[in-house]
Order: structure tokens, then C-alpha cells, then sequence
């Protein structure tokens, strides 16, 4: 059966919301999903675990901020899809579709609480006042199961009249223009100007098994896979041979590979064989499928298409890296589940021959760095004739892919310990210590103009870096570092 018991205390919220910000008061800066959860609850024990920080050792601290951030992220998208599924209005039913997307995000969310729980229980040392604050946003959450379907209709009405005081209120007040940044690169939000962070620290459910890897969001995701992520693990320093997918940032964050749960309906997925059906513990209806959730690309011994080093990349539901043992850049076709492939320049440097590096080490098998930031996928590598330097090309998204325009750079690869792109601008970075990264260079394909003094430095959770890329959807950094998953913040202009 369908539980639409979670749906309401939104419309509770909203309601408070709507006592609380009277129409003389609203701006168009105002959206419902700002209001109607409790963010600034949230905010308030993102603080105090922030400032637990000096209790606790650090790394538990920020698992329990990634936790939260999880938790958050669930909350802001279950509001967002109880929109959607309110504007679906039908006449009498909900789509069946958003009701499992909701159902899942529930689940979701429930066992975020429960990791959160559990994860609470183990610092003693965290102060009564956190403890308390917890307790209370628990209570809140546990509120969100009170409500019936009646409620549920009430609820929308009272969304669209917020609605409509808010579209009323938008037109009483003057927008003032954003000023517009400098152009730079192709975006207009101007350079990178910091990187803040991390957000997201987490090893998931591998737990330091797997120190090489690569992981992130796809910016062009297939239909319905938009809030999936991808995390390749690589077996040894050298390949990997699948792809292995979360549905969401906080399935991710407690280890639970699961994405055809919220696709029923949906033709490719995961290979299923290995799975198996679990009924929820405290007795649900509500079944959940806990495969693995893995796309096998090539066998387990390594082969012509098998993945070679951590820097890869998902784009337009396909998986773009270096293939084994080739100076040349594969693609595996996630619908198909065929891999095609362009071969980069005579002279391209292969097999962990031109690698990142820092002073002490070169990160093995980093030949070749692919990327993406809005305009698609690029290749950094290096080449004979380039004399080391860094060498960057557009891939194109062609049937096999092929290269499109190709810059040559002044800084030497092996002077670099990783590379992103953002706004059609490459930016790499250079090792300082064990706890920093500077992005020191950036090289803008706009105007052909290098820049060695960015001075935009990334605090780190662990000392290596074996991939680093950057996301158009969410401006974020994802940064794989020695089995830890960590993302940024990238800020502009
Ligand atoms: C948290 O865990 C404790 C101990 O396992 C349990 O008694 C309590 O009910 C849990 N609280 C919530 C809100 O899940
Ligand atoms: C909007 O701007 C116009 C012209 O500048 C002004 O007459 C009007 O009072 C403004 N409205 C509000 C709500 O500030
Ligand atoms: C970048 O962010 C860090 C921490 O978030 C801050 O300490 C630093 O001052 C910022 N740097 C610039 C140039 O804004
Ligand atoms: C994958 O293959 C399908 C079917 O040929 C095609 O429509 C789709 O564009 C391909 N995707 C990529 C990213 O190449
Ligand atoms: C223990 C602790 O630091 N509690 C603080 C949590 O955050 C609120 C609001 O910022 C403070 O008032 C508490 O003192």
C-alpha cells in the first residue's frame, strides 16, 4: 500500500511559514523550500557539530556533518518533489511514480535518522546542549509520520494560495538587476575565487578498502537518474572494471547501493543477479531491493576496455577514461553497455609514463585526466612533441567520440598533481602539504591566457588526491582521496 503519511508536516510548515512572513514582508528572493523545513535548526546543529570539532577528532566530526548535510539534502529534495507531485494534479490521485519517489525518500531519510542515531550514541563527548538539539530535530522528523491523506488535500490548498500570495507579492516588488561579472571563460560568473570546504567527507560503504578510485554526479544524467551518484573503485593502483551507482547523495553517504528502488520501471540498471529482496526490519510493507548496484564494463582481468587509473568520469550516461594499456580514451555506453573509443595524438605519454606528481611521488596511472564542466568532456594529458606539458582537448560526443580543438600548454605535467575544468578554463593543481592543495594555474581556452598565480588553496582530509573533477550541476569539487569520498564548494566571481 502507498503511505502517504509522510507528506504533510510540509503543509504544517508551510502554514507556519505563512503566520510567520506576512505579504508586506516577502521579497522574490523568498522560495517555499527555504521556508518550509527547518533549516535553521539544521544550521544550528551543523554549528554546534562544527564546534564539537575541537572535542572530537575531526574525522568524527565531519561524519557527522556529512550525515547531516545528507539528511538536509533529503529534506530539501523530498520538498521539492512534494511540490512537483501537488502541481500533478490530477484530479484525485497522486502519480503513482512520485509516490515511490517519495516513499523511497522517506526511507532514505529514515535510515539517515538511524545512522545518525547510532552515530551520536558513540560520541559521549559531544556536549547536552548537542545532544539535546538532536534529540529535537529527531522529534521533528518523527513528526513527519503523524498525518493522514485528508491532511494531505488540506495541505495543497493552502500550498496554492501560498502560492498565488507570493506570485501577488512578487509583482509589488521592484528586482533590482545583478550586476554582471567580468566575462571569463565561457560562463558569466567569472573565475574560480575559492574553494571552500570540504561538504562531503565520507568513505561510504568501502571503508579504506579501496584507496584509488573516482567518484561524482553526472551533469547530463539519462531521465530519472538525475540525483544518482557514481563512485569507480579502483581493484588495484592500475583498473578498475565497473561502475557502481547510489541514488542519491545520502545512499551514498551510508553505503546503500540501491537505484533501482526508485526505478521500477526502468530498462538498464544495474546487473541484478547477485541481489536480493529485504523486507524492512521494523516489519514495512514497503519492500527494498539491496543489490549490488554495479555496471560491469569489462571481465575481471584486465582487458582492451578495462578502466586504467582513477581519473575517469560519467557524462551523458556514458563512462569516459583511459583505456588499459592505450594512449586512448574509451567510452562506455551505460544503455548499451558497449565501449567505444578515439585514440589521442602520436607521441601521447601512456602507461603511468607521464603522470601527476609531487615532489615525493607520482600518482601512478594518471596519464590522462578526463573532465567536464558545462560544455562536455575534455582529455588533459601530455605528448613527445609538447615536450611534457600539459596537452588539452575537447572530446566530442560522436559516434565512436572523437577530438575536437586541442590546446598546448606551459606548465609540465608531471608539475601538477591533478587538473579540473570549469567554464571552459583548466585549472591544476600542485601539492603543498599533507593538509593543502593550491590550484595554482589556470589556462582559459576563451583567450589563450595562463595564469600561474591563482592562490586558491583545498584543505584536505587526507594527503593524495587521485582524481579531482568538477561538476556544472552543482559547482562542486569531487575529489577521491586515498579511499575517502570529499567534495567542495567552487565559488565564482
Ligand atoms: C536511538 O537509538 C537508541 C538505542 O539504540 C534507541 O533506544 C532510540 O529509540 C533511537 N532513537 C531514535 C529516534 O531512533
Ligand atoms: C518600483 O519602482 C517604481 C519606479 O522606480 C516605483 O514608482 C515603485 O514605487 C516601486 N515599487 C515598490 C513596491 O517599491
Ligand atoms: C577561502 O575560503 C576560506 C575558508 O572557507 C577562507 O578562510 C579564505 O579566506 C577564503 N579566501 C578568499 C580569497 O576568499
Ligand atoms: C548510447 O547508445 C544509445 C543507443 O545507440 C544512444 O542513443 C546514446 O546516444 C548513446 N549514449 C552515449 C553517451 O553515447
Ligand atoms: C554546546 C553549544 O555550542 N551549543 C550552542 C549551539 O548553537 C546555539 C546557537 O548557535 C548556541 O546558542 C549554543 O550555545
Amino acid at each position: 500500500m502507498m503511505k502517504l503519511s509522510a507528506i504533510v508536516p510540509l503543509w504544517a510548515l508551510l502554514s507556519l511559514t505563512q503566520q510567520a512572513a506576512p505579504r508586506e514582508k516577502c521579497s522574490c528572493d523568498l522560495s517555499l523550500e527555504e521556508k518550509a523545513f527547518p533549516h535553521d535548526k539544521l544550521q544550528t546543529v551543523e554549528g554546534n557539530a562544527t564546534e564539537c570539532k575541537t572535542h572530537v577528532t575531526p574525522e568524527k566530526a565531519l561524519e557527522l556533518e556529512s550525515l547531516l548535510l545528507g539528511l538536509e539534502k533529503r529534506l530539501t529534495q523530498l520538498h521539492n518533489d512534494m511540490t512537483i507531485l501537488e502541481n500533478e494534479d490530477d484530479g484525485e490521485l497522486y502519480g503513482v511514480l512520485s509516490l515511490f519517489i517519495i516513499e523511497n525518500e522517506m526511507v532514505e531519510i529514515r535510515q539517515l535518522m538511524n545512522k545518525l542515531n547510532r552515530t551520536t550514541l558513540e560520541y559521549q563527548v559531544l556536549t547536552a546542549d548537542t545532544v539535546q538539539q538532536l534529540e529535537d530535530l529527531k522529534t521533528e522528523m518523527t513528526k513527519l509520520e503523524k498525518f493522514d491523506t485528508m491532511e494531505v488535500m488540506k495541505g495543497r490548498k493552502v500550498n496554492r494560495h501560498l502560492k498565488i500570495a507570493l506570485q501577488t507579492c512578487k509583482s509589488g516588488v521592484n528586482v533590482t538587476a545583478v550586476p554582471t561579472q567580468e566575462p571569463y571563460g565561457t560562463c558569466e560568473r567569472g573565475p574560480l575565487r575559492n574553494v571552500t570546504g570540504p561538504v562531503v567527507n565520507t568513505q561510504g560503504e568501502f571503508s579504506g578498502n579501496y584507496p584509488y578510485g573516482a567518484w561524482g554526479r553526472d551533469p547530463k544524467p539519462e531521465v530519472g537518474k538525475d540525483r544518482w551518484y557514481w563512485v569507480v573503485p579502483l581493484t588495484s593502483s592500475q583498473y578498475a572494471n565497473y561502475v557502481r551507482f547510489y541514488s542519491s547523495l545520502s545512499a551514498l553517504i551510508i553505503g546503500v547501493s540501491n537505484p533501482e528502488s526508485r526505478m521500477h520501471n526502468s530498462g538498464g540498471g544495474p546487473d541484478d543477479e547477485d541481489g536480493e529482496w529485504l523486507e524492512e526490519e521494523d516489519g514495512e510493507e514497503l519492500l527494498q531491493w539491496r543489490g549490488p548496484g554495479n555496471i560491469q564494463i569489462s571481465p575481471s582481468n584486465p582487458a582492451s576496455n578495462t578502466i586504467q587509473g582513477p581519473n575517469n568520469v560519467l557524462y551523458g550516461g556514458a563512462l569516459y577514461y583511459n583505456c588499459y594499456n592505450q594512449d586512448a580514451v574509451c567510452r562506455f555506453n551505460l544503455t548499451t553497455k558497449t565501449v567505444t573509443n578515439v585514440k589521442l595524438p602520436k607521441g601521447t605519454r601512456y602507461n603511468s609514463k607521464s603522470n601527476f606528481c609531487h615532489l615525493e611521488n607520482c600518482f601512478l596511472f594518471t596519464d590522462l585526466d578526463l573532465i567536464t564542466d558545462e560544455s562536455g568532456v575534455w582529455v588533459v594529458y601530455t605528448t613527445t612533441q609538447a615536450l611534457g606539458n600539459l596537452v588539452l582537448s575537447k572530446v566530442e560526443e560522436t559516434e565512436p567520440p572523437s577530438l575536437g580543438k586541442t590546446w598546448t600548454t606551459s606548465v609540465y605535467k608531471q608539475s601538477v598533481s591533478n587538473t579540473f575544468m570549469a567554464c571552459g578554463v583548466l585549472y591544476a593543481t600542485r601539492y603543498i602539504n599533507t593538509n593543502m592543495e593550491e590550484v595554482f594555474y589556470s589556462f582559459d581556452t576563451t583567450t589563450g591566457m595562463e595564469n600561474f598565480k591563482v592562490g586558491i588553496f583545498i584543505n584536505k582530509v587526507s594527503p593524495n588526491i587521485y582524481s579531482l573533477n568538477y561538476s556544472p550541476v552543482d559547482q562542486m569539487l569531487y575529489v577521491y582521496s586515498d579511499a575517502k569520498m570529499v567534495s567542495y564548494k567552487a565559488l565564482f566571481g
